[in-house]
This record gives structure tokens, C-alpha cells and sequence, in this order.
């Protein structure tokens, strides 16, 4: 018995039991700041979990949503998603800054924002029924990844929302793909990670053209399967183009 939790014990300490991945613990706009959800609220019962600008998701293990699932609802927003509570408060033009609470730096890849409007109350919307325009990318500058940015500022991502974007209610999606297994079919890793966002100000310009999160992306195009532990100068960054209406 006591021998056993000994070596438990050193066993759990020399070895990470569980590669750290990661999730969206929060926000800052202006400097305030507005929680994301926690994976292991999921199993809780509704009105147990802390409320969330952050929708929750079967994501226990911090993990991904792999190409093979590309074409399912869990795309959108994560396993099994459901809507968060709260709203993330920001103008149009704001900066919005995301808090991953940890990001491993083998993950390299694309970051990569979405925006889809509510058309009223984002806290009851469906996964599939939300239509996604891309707002900002980044990736890779020939020598570092964003990713690589992300890990020196202490886990964080900055998007900007576009400045003439029409006031209401959205969700944004952000998303890191990770490409450290990428060189094999199904081998990316979607982190996606949706929040609500009520957006102010007096900008006049809607999303029109939103997709759906199915049709976002395809398990073999160039951005996808992709290796990168073989030179290379680009990156195709995969998905829609970009959505600059409002900017
Ligand atoms: C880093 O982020 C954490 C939240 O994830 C925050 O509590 C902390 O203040 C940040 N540190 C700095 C130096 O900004
Ligand atoms: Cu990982």
C-alpha cells in the first residue's frame, strides 16, 4: 500500500500524467476582465457552473476537435457545446485580448478569430446554427509562429473587433489549430473556443456572408494536413477568407 503511493507518487512527478493543452480562462477588454468558461464545470448541473461569457464544452482533457470531426456540430464551439451565461462588453475597434491559462510550445500553428451574429440572445443560440466570419488570422513570418507569441505573452492572443462592425450581439470564435501531428491525416488539432460578445458603439456594416462551422474547413486541404518538421517558407492559413467589410 504504502509502496505503491510512493511510487505514484514519483511516478506522477517525472511524467506530466496529462499533456497540457489548453482553454480560454478569460478575457480582457479595456482592461476588464470577463471570464471564460473551465472544462470541468461540464458535468456540473446548470446552475452550479460559475457564469461564463464562455460556452462550456465536453473538453475535460483540455483537448482538440480532430479533422474527422469537421463535418459535426463540435467544429462550431467544442464538444457538445452549450452556451455560456455572460457577455464580454466591447465596442467596435476594441481590442480583445484572450487568456489561455496554458499553451504547450510544441503546439505551433495558425490563431485564427470568427464572429457570428446572434440576431438576439447568444446565450440560448445552437452550435450549428451559428454563421462564422473570419475576422483576423495569424500564423507563421518565415522564422516564429503566433503560437510561439502567444507562450512569450504570458498565454495571450490579441483580435481586434472590426471597427465599423454593426452593434449587437455576437459569438466570437477563437481558435488556435495546432500542427505538431499535422503531417498526418487527421492529425491537426482544432482548439476552438467560443465566447458571447456584445458588441456597442455605432458602426453599421453586419456579417452577411457567415458559414456555417461545417463548411469552414476540409480535413485535407493545405493547412490541415501539413508538416512541419520539413522547410518551408509559407503556410496556407486554411478556412474562409477573410471577412474585411466592416474594418
Ligand atoms: C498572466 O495571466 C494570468 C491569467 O491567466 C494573470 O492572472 C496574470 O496577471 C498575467 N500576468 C501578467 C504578467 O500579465
Ligand atoms: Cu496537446
Amino acid at each position: 500500500m504504502r509502496s505503491s503511493t510512493l511510487l505514484v507518487a514519483l511516478t506522477s512527478a517525472a511524467i506530466p500524467a496529462v499533456q497540457a493543452h489548453g482553454h480560454v480562462s478569460g478575457v480582457t477588454v479595456n482592461g476588464k476582465w470577463t471570464p471564460g468558461s473551465d472544462p470541468s464545470w461540464y458535468y456540473l448541473p446548470a446552475d452550479q457552473r460559475k457564469d461564463s461569457a464562455g460556452w462550456n464544452a465536453l473538453n475535460q482533457d483540455n483537448g482538440f476537435v480532430e479533422p474527422n470531426s469537421m463535418g459535426t456540430a463540435d467544429v462550431n464551439c467544442h464538444k457538445a457545446a452549450t452556451p455560456g451565461k455572460l457577455y464580454i462588453d466591447a465596442n467596435a475597434g476594441d481590442a480583445v485580448t484572450f487568456y489561455w491559462n496554458t499553451w504547450p510550445d510544441t503546439h505551433k500553428g495558425p490563431i485564427i478569430n470568427y464572429i457570428a451574429p446572434c440576431d438576439g440572445d447568444c446565450t440560448t443560440k445552437s452550435p450549428s446554427s451559428l454563421r462564422w466570419s473570419k475576422i483576423s488570422q495569424g500564423a507563421y513570418n518565415g522564422k516564429t509562429w503566433v503560437t510561439d507569441d502567444l507562450v512569450k505573452n504570458n498565454f495571450t492572443s490579441t483580435a481586434t473587433i472590426p471597427r465599423n462592425l454593426k452593434a449587437g450581439n455576437y459569438v466570437i470564435r477563437h481558435e488556435i489549430i495546432a500542427l505538431h501531428s499535422a503531417q498526418s491525416p487527421n492529425g491537426a488539432q482544432l482548439y476552438p473556443q467560443c465566447l458571447n460578445l456584445r458588441v456597442g458603439g455605432s458602426g453599421s456594416v453586419a456579417p452577411t456572408s457567415g458559414v456555417p462551422g461545417t463548411s469552414l474547413y476540409k480535413k485535407d486541404e493545405a493547412g490541415i494536413v501539413f508538416n512541419l518538421y520539413t522547410s518551408f517558407t509559407t503556410y496556407p492559413i486554411p478556412g474562409p477568407a477573410l471577412w474585411t467589410a466592416a474594418n
